[in-house]
């Protein structure tokens, strides 16, 4: 200690002896000074305060409660809550930039899943940013975009030196169920990003009702007065507009000297070999300067794109992990909106969140007659039991202590009927599991029916594609997009049902999934080079034939460190 330090300390003594009313004041006029600019900037940061301290709150508490590979987040979340906040944007996937309010999904969605193990290239997180700021410049109603529909309203044929519009376009047109919506929707996306082209999405009945806008600064919607919408529920494979009935009446040729203004490119489950040019890089060159191409297609066509010499490296350096195509772009364009958000979080914490494993089983049937089937039933128990992905129940006991061990597994069912969910939750409640597990059964919906127009219906299908996208074990049916879209989102590899033959159960009755991507159904078997039939699931190591449909196509990681 050094001795003038003393002087100092019984200064400061004095001090506090002296008159401690007056500095009470004094502290107190200048916490009061100190106090009121820090509420105005709140006020003004917060509009709605006790809406911001409730949301906070609930944030807090899904955080202490939510369980990340097995095991419960400290009572007070420090480690997890910085983990989360840091995953909030996705790795870098999601722009600053939206108000948080009106999409609450957005941001919320990190407290849910577990923090993917996939991370976007650092390429793909520039290219999103610099595709928001083309949306931006180019979206609905900016200048450009009016200068661009001119040539669209004026029907005009351009010649290809004087086309070179600063905006070109894809308009994705609203067709088939919502998983498919979604898969097509990413893939129109990709093959903007690819072609530097705007994507606008026709609204259809849902679609903003069901999602956020994705991009910051412009819708994504394309405007109701868009002059060809009217044709758009007339576009089919036979449309004299379509790519690919014009090149085969010989309208317009890959050599052709002038452009059309807009092209129709028919690429649903029933196109024809004209059509399938599409991925064709010579035919691709030949309407790159179209300044609108309206496409109709209910396939995720992207394993194909990955065929393309032109496309081929810029997706690896998009994707260098290629099996992650949907997952990035699926959780980087779908948001649910506000009233799906509510759906998704009140089931999850009433029904999935306390339980030590969540287990989703997807049960789509494509069979004429109503269910439930028999041979379906057994498929199910089939496959979960044999892939302990259940345990097995001892019909011969009432009881059985649970081991110290023992955890609960909430199954989160998804079907359009009741029956298989209703026998599955009466075969663990009537019966005790040999482990001791105790087995929760949950069904949000049975629907009965497709009812594709239906508001309700539609947020609870998209609703129940999210929550199965949050599970940790995920069973699947074949052929099911509904399925595609859960197991990417969620970045699971999951357990496909087998598609039944003759009302009869397969065996085996499941198999694991080699890759999360979804499988693009009806590919083309052509080789663009060489103008002839191949199979395009044998020429890359990564575009490899589905496991659940045997001509689809799907993206596969070939490198043993994407093994996750
Ligand atoms: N809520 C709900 N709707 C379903 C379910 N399965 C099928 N649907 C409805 O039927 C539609 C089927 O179309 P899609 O989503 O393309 O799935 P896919 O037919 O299995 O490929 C869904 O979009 C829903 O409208 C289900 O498990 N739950
Ligand atoms: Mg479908």
């Amino acid at each position: 200690m050094f001795p003038d330090q003393r002087p100092v300390r019984s200064s400061r003594f004095a001090a506090t002896k002296f008159g401690s009313k007056t500095m009470s004041l004094i502290k107190f006029l200048a916490l009061f000074i100190i106090a009121i600019p820090l509420l105005m900037i709140l006020r003004l940061t917060f509009p709605n305060p006790s809406s911001y301290l409730k949301m906070g709150f609930d944030q807090e508490r899904t955080l202490n409660r939510m369980s990340h590979n097995g095991t419960l987040i400290a009572e007070h979340g420090s480690a997890d809550s910085s983990n989360m906040s840091k995953d909030k944007f996705l790795g870098g996937l999601l722009a600053h930039g939206h108000h948080e309010g009106s999409c609450l999904s957005r941001y919320q969605s990190s407290l849910y899943r577990k923090t993917s193990p996939y991370k976007p290239s650092s390429y793909l997180i520039s290219k999103l940013r610099s595709y928001e700021e083309l949306h931006k410049r180019c979206g609905p109603y900016t200048e450009s975009y009016n200068r661009t529909l001119k040539q669209l309203q004026l029907g005009q044929t351009q010649s290809i030196s004087s086309a070179n519009s600063e905006c070109k376009y894809v308009v994705w047109v609203s067709f088939s169920g919502l998983g498919n919506k979604i898969l097509t929707i990413a893939s129109a996306f990709l093959y903007a990003i690819l072609t530097n082209r705007v994507l606008l999405v026709d609204p259809g009945k849902e679609i903003h009702d069901l999602f956020c806008e994705p991009f910051p600064d412009n819708s994504w919607l394309l405007p109701n007065n868009f002059p060809l919408k009217s044709k758009f529920d007339l576009y089919e494979q036979k449309s004299p507009d379509s790519y690919g009935n014009m090149l085969k009446n010989n309208i317009l040729s890959t050599s052709s000297e002038s452009l059309p203004s807009f092209l129709y490119l028919h690429l649903a489950h029933d196109y024809k070999d004209h059509d399938k040019l599409f991925f064709c890089d010579q035919h691709q060159k030949s309407f790159s300067e179209v300044p609108w191409l309206i496409m109709k297609t209910d396939n995720y066509f992207v394993p194909s794109l990955f065929l393309s010499p032109s496309f081929e490296p810029e997706l690896i350096r998009l994707f260098p992990n290629k099996s992650t195509v949907f997952h990035h772009l699926g959780r980087y364009l779908f948001h649910p909106t506000n009233h799906v958000w509510g759906l998704i979080t009140r089931y999850y914490k009433a029904y999935l969140e306390k339980a030590d494993e969540r287990i989703g089983i997807q049960i789509r049937v494509f069979e004429i007659e109503a269910g439930p089937h028999k041979h379906v039933m057994d498929q199910i128990l089939a496959c979960t039991l044999q892939q302990k992905v259940l345990p097995e129940v001892d019909k011969q006991k009432t009881f059985i202590p649970p081991p110290r061990t023992s955890s609960t597994k909430a199954v989160l069912m998804t079907s359009l009927s009741f029956g298989y969910f209703d026998n599955l939750r009466t075969i663990y409640w009537e019966h005790p599991t040999i482990t001791g597990d105790v087995i929760g059964v949950y069904q949000p919906s049975h629907e009965e029916y497709q009812q594709t127009d239906k508001k309700s219906h539609n947020r609870k299908a998209w609703a129940e594609m999210y929550l199965l996208s949050l599970t940790d074990v995920l069973v699947t049916s074949a052929w099911s997009t509904f399925g595609y879209v859960a197991q990417g989102l969620g970045g699971l590899k999951p357990w496909i049902l087998y598609k039944p033959e003759n009302h009869t159960t397969p065996n085996p009755a499941c198999g694991r999934a080699k890759s999360m991507e979804p499988c693009f159904h009806a590919p083309p078997f052509y080789d663009c080079k060489r103008k002839t039939g191949a199979d395009t699931g044998n020429l890359v190591p990564h575009v490899r034939h589905c496991e659940d449909m045997s001509w689809g196509l799907t993206l596969v990681d070939t490198d043993s460190n994407n093994d996750l």
